[in-house]
């Protein structure tokens, strides 16, 4: 069967870690780039994402909205790209892609608005702990890499590697020498290349229009 992949997105947003995933999986799909609000709140979108966010892949009929899950999804139904964990390795996968779409994401976005939490008896309810802790936490996950699962580069890498991209990028993660190593090794791919070449360009075509 022809597979139908779409991909809802902009390219001022976590749509490019979907978009990164697309080029990682080597499959053919369309691209329709959504600009902030009324595109993103039209009700034949809302139908679709009932968030009005972007990313949404649709595969088939099928909908998928987060960034991880898009990630794992096409890891899953494409197997031959080579890029879902061995038995071996789930345990690092799993792990690494739900600490980093929870915890590590609650907690440089918290952090971002301005919320804290100084009162060390609360901390224990917050997910992420503290800011502190889930960057240890995550910089741990790195180990002695190169990549997440070890020497396999897997979709875990194409989240969690964007989330220290953009955290280096917008200074919201330190600039450990770990993060830095890693982010690198990811910008090198050429899957990484060219997608970013297309939001890139999708940006200069439609200009601050893209933004919010
Ligand atoms: N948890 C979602 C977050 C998606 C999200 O917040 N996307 C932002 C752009 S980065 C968006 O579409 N914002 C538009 C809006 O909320 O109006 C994911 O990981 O995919």
């Amino acid at each position: 069967m022809a597979e139908n992949l779409k991909l809802y997105t902009n390219p001022m947003s976590r749509g490019r870690i979907a978009h990164w995933m697309m080029e990682e999986i080597g499959q053919p799909y369309e691209t329709q780039y959504l600009r902030y609000g009324e595109e993103m709140n039209a009700p034949t979108y809302t139908a679709i994402n009932p968030m009005g966010k972007v990313p949404t892949l649709v595969h088939n009929g099928a909908v998928i909205t987060e960034c991880a899950a898009i990630c794992t999804y096409l890891a899953d139904v494409f197997p031959e790209a080579g890029l879902a964990p061995t038995a071996e390795e789930k345990a690092q996968y799993y792990r690494s892609l739900f600490f980093a779409a929870g915890p590590v994401e609650q907690a440089v976005t918290n952090r971002t608005m301005g919320w804290s939490n100084d009162d060390p008896m609360k901390a224990g309810m917050l997910g992420y702990g503290s800011y502190e802790r889930a960057i240890a936490g995550l910089e741990a996950l790195l180990g002695d890499g190169p990549y997440i699962c070890g020497d396999r580069f897997t979709a875990a890498d194409v989240y969690v590697g964007s989330a220290i991209g953009w955290g280096l990028d917008f200074g919201t993660v330190p600039e450990t020498p770990a993060f830095k190593a890693y982010r690198d090794r990811l910008n090198a791919r050429e899957a990484y290349q060219r997608a970013k070449a297309k939001d890139d360009a999708a940006m200069a075509e439609f200009g601050p229009n893209m933004g919010g």
